[in-house]
């Protein structure tokens, strides 16, 4: 098989990739190794900014999100029972839009269908070969036959435990890593929201976060021990010690139910540099990891393939290689305010294991300033509904 461009992973990054390309007449090939249902079964982001919106609609396949999506024009901060409110569209014109991950992958994938796009599920033992030459290939296994894909480019969408950042020379590869002491312990119950914004809550005893995907389906999250596992925790033992970590206005109006999914999320920022090999890109979670704080995760992701369709559209259509040989140097510029911004929120709201009692009372005046100062929410909001590309 010969394709323009292969793109390793079919998690948003690459779905994303590969419906766009195709609308510029760029031809592609998703190899992705679980199912369908698997990738559709991952209960991920919840946040999407601008930005990513502005691609779906690119991509063709925004009439669900823009009918089903809420638009959120601010967000509540919490401590203890000190509580403000952070007004995006006032203080930048600009708002999010809540859309779970998994409607965005599975628009993209019907988008997929409907434009008759290859995705190979199942595709075991992905090799990149070649990516440092200007013909490199893939090889892939499925039912036990090996294949090979001949290509242009090599679009690396394979979140942290791909291939594709480990296809990169160790002596090419610089790598930046800050593991958290703590994790997320994350429920979707068909419920209705606590309040109709999202409330980020630090508290003496750990971070919540209340958040939502529709009218009756809420998602809630309280920070964890990693030596924590989902079944440590019954439904009663999440819903109280979550009402114990946010203001008691909201507490008492918390509905709860049974909780449809529960899982652990370890918080950790990474990067790798660069981003880019020869004729291999990285894109997403395969070159960069954020703590969900800041909801950058998919957004990042986002803006990376901003800049490799745009990079690859010009090399297409123009013959200029500029905006692809420029890939890494862009994409790293917004990566890196994007970790700044979910490494400083997770320090405002999470309790550290080490806290001394400066370092709380350092974490509380960060919180009241946050609170009182116009250019502090400014900053605030301007990076949490998404910088510029
Ligand atoms: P993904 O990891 O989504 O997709 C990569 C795909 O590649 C997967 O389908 C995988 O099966 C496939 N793959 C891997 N190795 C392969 C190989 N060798 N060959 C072929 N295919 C391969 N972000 C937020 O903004 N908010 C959140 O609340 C949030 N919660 C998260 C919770 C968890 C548990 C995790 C892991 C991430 C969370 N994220 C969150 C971040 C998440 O949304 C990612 O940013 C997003 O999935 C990035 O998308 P991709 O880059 O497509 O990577
Ligand atoms: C979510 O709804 O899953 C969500 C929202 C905001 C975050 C992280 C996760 O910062």
């Amino acid at each position: 098989m010969r394709r323009q461009v292969c793109i390793i992973g079919g998690g948003p990054s690459g779905l994303l990739l590969s419906q766009l390309l195709h609308r510029q007449g760029i031809d592609s090939v998703v190899l992705e190794r679980k199912t369908r249902d698997y990738v559709l079964s991952r209960i991920r982001a919840g946040i999407l900014e601008t930005g990513m919106v502005n691609l779906m609609r690119e991509a063709g396949v925004s009439e669900r999100m823009d009918r089903e999506g809420y638009i959120h024009e601010g967000t509540v901060i919490a401590h203890g029972d000190d509580r403000f409110g952070i007004n995006f569209k006032d203080l930048t014109g600009d708002h999010v839009m809540i859309y779970g991950q998994t409607e965005v992958t599975r628009d993209l994938y019907d988008a997929r269908d409907a434009a008759g796009g290859t995705v190979i599920f199942n595709a075991e033992g992905v090799t990149i070969h070649d990516a440092d030459s200007d013909a490199p290939y893939v090889t892939y296994i499925t039912e036990g036959t090996e294949h090979r894909i001949d290509c242009d480019f090599v679009a690396g969408c394979d979140g942290f435990h791909g291939v594709s950042r480990r296809t990169i020379p160790l002596d090419v590869r610089r790598e930046y890593e800050k593991v958290y002491p703590f994790g997320w312990l994350g429920i979707l119950s068909e419920t209705p929201p606590v309040h109709d914004e999202l409330i980020y809550a630090g508290s003496d005893r750990g971070f919540a976060l209340c958040s939502m995907r529709n009218d009756n389906l809420s998602r809630y999250y309280v920070q964890c021990s990693l030596s924590d596992s989902p079944e440590d925790w019954t439904d009663d033992a999440f819903w109280d010690e979550l009402r114990k970590r946010i203001p008691q206005e909201f507490a008492d109006q918390l509905i709860t139910g049974p909780s449809i999914e529960k899982s652990i999320a370890p918080l950790r920022s990474f990067v790798t540099e660069p981003m880019r090999w020869g004729r291999l890109f990285l894109c997403g979670d395969a070159a960069h990891i954020v703590p969900p704080t800041g909801a950058k995760g998919l957004n990042t992701a986002a803006s990376d393939i901003h800049y490799l369709y745009q990079g690859l559209l010009q090399f297409y259509h123009e013959g200029d290689s500029e905006g692809i040989d420029r890939y890494s140097e862009k994409a790293l510029a917004r990566i890196w305010k994007a970790e700044r911004f979910s490494w400083a929120t997770t320090n405002l709201l999470h309790r550290y294991p080490d806290q001394s009692p400066f370092d709380l009372k350092m974490q509380k005046a960060d919180v009241a300033f946050l609170r009182d100062n116009h250019a502090a929410q400014t900053a605030f909001a301007q990076n949490y509904v998404g910088l510029p590309y």
